[in-house]
């Protein structure tokens, strides 16, 4: 008998990250119920197209992405003490007396939606620094292992959702007929080498020379050094390519780019990157930014950018490896201490 995500709750007693977060997390996946329906029936309800706004970073917003937006909001509020949103310039304050924080990604992969190809929503909960009291956007500054829990819902032919709270991945499937998540992938493990990877190649010619070398040698499959061949594949969805990882492995690159507006990256630290790498450790994978494990990435912005590399554990340490050779290379040529630093902090961060 397969268990509901509630009962699942009630099982892991002894998970006291769990526990502590239990009712924002069934807020939460209340939410992405409300939000699968959303994006199932807009085309039905004249709710695709752009919305006429723009996020802080200046991409167009849809309107799904302004209707999940509310929809989290709505249904968590009561339960933290402030929320942040990818489509949000600025943190809400909510319930005062809540010692959580929530941080989100409300509808990721929404240049998808036109072609109805699987988007996802994206959140992290973290706890309240201040004990009470006023909180300012340095509250959710926090590094990704200060995560209490980290997940995602995929929107796909099934509504998914899928969370750690740091020991262990699991998958629960919406139940159309019951209306409850139900446990369907328990304990999702990424296994260590990978057959598949996954990068957007247009933009090859920007990336940086230990990037542009492991997909070369990725491509030369079994007539080159790894002497094996690999599979591509690219969504265009990050929730979308995780869930593929975690069910059948595989490596995920969103590397910074020589272009000015790409020098980190185009995924977000707190909402993408930080939520991703903690399932991605979870379930025995790895998530680097290159130069540095993910997790440990201090944010300095609500809205910040980190080149992504995640996925099975030894392809990330061989992409690190090559990035690292690259590093310590250039600050051989460069002769002196400040520009060895400039590389580390502007090539590979
Ligand atoms: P979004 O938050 O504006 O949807 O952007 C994030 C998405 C990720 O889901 C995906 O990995 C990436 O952007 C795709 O980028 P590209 O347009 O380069 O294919
Ligand atoms: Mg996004």
């Amino acid at each position: 008998m397969k268990l509901s995500l509630n009962e699942f709750i009630w099982q892991q007693r002894s998970d006291e990250r769990l526990q502590r977060v239990a009712p924002l997390l069934l807020a939460i996946a209340q939410s992405c119920r409300l939000i699968a329906g959303a994006v199932r029936d807009a085309a039905l309800n004249n709710a695709m197209g752009a919305a006429g706004s723009s996020n802080i970073q200046g991409e167009a917003q849809q309107k799904l992405d302004v209707i999940s937006n509310e929809l989290m909001m709505a249904e968590t509020r009561d339960l933290v003490r402030a929320l942040a949103s990818e489509e949000m310039d600025e943190i809400v304050p909510c319930n005062p007396d809540s010692d959580l924080l929530l941080v989100y990604d409300p509808l990721d992969g929404s240049s998808n939606l036109d072609v109805n190809i699987s988007v996802g929503s994206i959140f992290s909960i973290l706890a309240t620094p201040e004990p009470a009291g006023d909180l300012a956007a340095e509250s959710f500054l926090q590094n990704g292992r200060s995560q209490l829990c980290a997940g995602y819902a995929l929107y796909g032919p099934a509504t998914m959702l899928v969370i750690t709270t740091g020991h262990e991945v699991n998958g629960f499937t919406f139940d159309e007929h019951s209306g409850l998540f139900m446990l369907t992938h328990p304990k999702l493990r990424i296994a260590e080498e990978a057959k598949e990877f996954a990068i957007n190649t247009s933009n090859a010619r920007h990336w940086p020379a230990p990037i542009q070398r492991y997909i070369a040698e990725c491509q030369a499959g079994s007539s080159g050094v790894r002497g094996r061949d690999f599979n591509m594949r690219w969504v265009a969805s990050m929730v979308a390519e995780v869930h593929r990882i975690l069910l059948r492995g595989g490596v995920f690159l969103y590397p910074q780019d020589s272009r000015e507006s790409s020098k980190n990256g185009k995924l977000r630290l707190l909402y993408e990157a930080s939520p991703m790498a903690m399932l991605v450790e979870a379930a025995g994978g790895a998530a680097s930014t290159g130069a540095e494990r993910l997790l440990d990435v201090q944010p300095e912005r609500l809205h910040q950018r980190v080149p992504v590399i995640l996925g099975a554990m030894n392809e990330v340490a061989l992409i690190e490896g090559y990035c690292r050779t690259a590093i310590a290379e250039s600050y051989l040529e460069s002769n002196t201490l400040h520009k060895g630093h400039a590389l580390l902090e502007t090539q590979f961060q």
